[in-house]
């Protein structure tokens, strides 16, 4: 009957087996450069057929252990992106995570603004599926091992401690920017992201203390795996460095009660899907 055929289907969803806790066909150390040209995307389409509907992939043969969004704050990195993906996805189908990419674009010439960017990543993609992991990720940092898994774990965790522009040493213990990942509970513990940083710097050491003043430790890979390469950049106009950041770091404890996601604001100008990643572009509302 129509019934127990109906049935059956459900239960073909249901029976998918856990995907295992280390993920099988992990490689370790990949071999990353920017020597060559970056793919065009219909080639890069056509290496990840099983990525769609706005950069999302799961795993076909198991139930992946963590749905995670992966959130690029951007603006004119055309090159950087192509870098990004060329890489980053074969990396995180490898992983076996159930994961999509989410590009958030801001409009116009401004100030730059790439916390408050993260946030409005965070709001936009929990509009399209229920996330329960969040990697903020710059869009110029390739992974250079693909043992460092993009699942979260019990404490927030910073991914990027090794970039080779630093020499692949940790510039400070307190470094909490570049790539870093926090669950839901988390990210909204911590309030988010300030949205009130402008142009360049203090952002992310704001937002380890807010990780710190609610209570949680971050947790880092071993330096042997927590390894990137970045692209190389001039700085662009509008980003140049925020004078301001010093102080507004000093003020975190106070501010983060009423400066992040319970105060964000912004106009979304548009929505696309493409097939290896969502491309949301908004008015970040650059103060006049
Ligand atoms: N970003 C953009 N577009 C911009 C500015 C920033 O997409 O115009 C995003 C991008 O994801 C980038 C991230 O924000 O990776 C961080 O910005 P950044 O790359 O400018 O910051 P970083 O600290 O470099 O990596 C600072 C300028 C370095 C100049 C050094 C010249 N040798």
């Amino acid at each position: 009957s129509s019934t127990s055929k109906q049935s059956e289907e459900s239960n073909k969803v249901n029976i998918l087996p856990d995907c295992p806790e280390t993920p099988p066909d992990l490689q370790g150390p990949i071999d990353v450069s920017f020597g060559h040209v970056a793919p065009e995307m219909k080639k890069m389409e056509g290496d990840n057929p099983l990525v769609k509907d706005g950069g999302h992939y799961k795993p076909p043969y198991c139930k992946a252990l963590s749905k995670v969004a992966v959130i690029i704050p951007y603006r004119d990195r055309v090159e950087h992106l192509h870098y990004f993906l060329e890489y980053m996805h074969p990396t995180l189908q490898r992983q076996q995570l159930d994961y999509a990419i989410y590009i958030i674009n801001q409009a116009g010439t401004g100030k730059f603004n790439r916390a408050k960017l993260m946030n409005i990543g965070y709001v936009e993609s929990l509009k399209d599926y229920n996330f329960e992991c969040f990697v903020f990720h710059d869009v110029d940092l390739v992974l250079e091992n693909d043992k460092s898994l993009y699942s979260c774990p019990a404490k927030p965790r910073h991914l990027s401690a090794a970039v080779d522009k630093f020499n692949y040493v940790l510039p400070y213990g307190a470094i909490f920017g570049g790539v870093t990942e926090l669950t839901k509970e988390q990210f909204e513990k911590a309030n988010g992201y300030s949205n009130t940083f402008w142009g360049w710097g203090g952002e992310d050491d704001d937002m380890y203390n807010r990780v710190k003043f609610s209570g949680m430790e971050i947790s880092r890979y071993p330096i042997e795996i927590s390894r990137y390469k970045m692209i190389s950049h001039a700085r662009e106009k509008g980003n140049e460095p925020n004078p301001k950041r010093f102080d507004m770091i000093r003020q975190t404890a106070s501010t983060m009660k009423t400066d992040g996601l319970n105060s964000l604001s912004y106009k979304l100008l548009s929505k696309e899907k493409h097939q290896l990643y969502t491309n949301v572009t908004v008015d970040v509302l650059v103060p006049a």
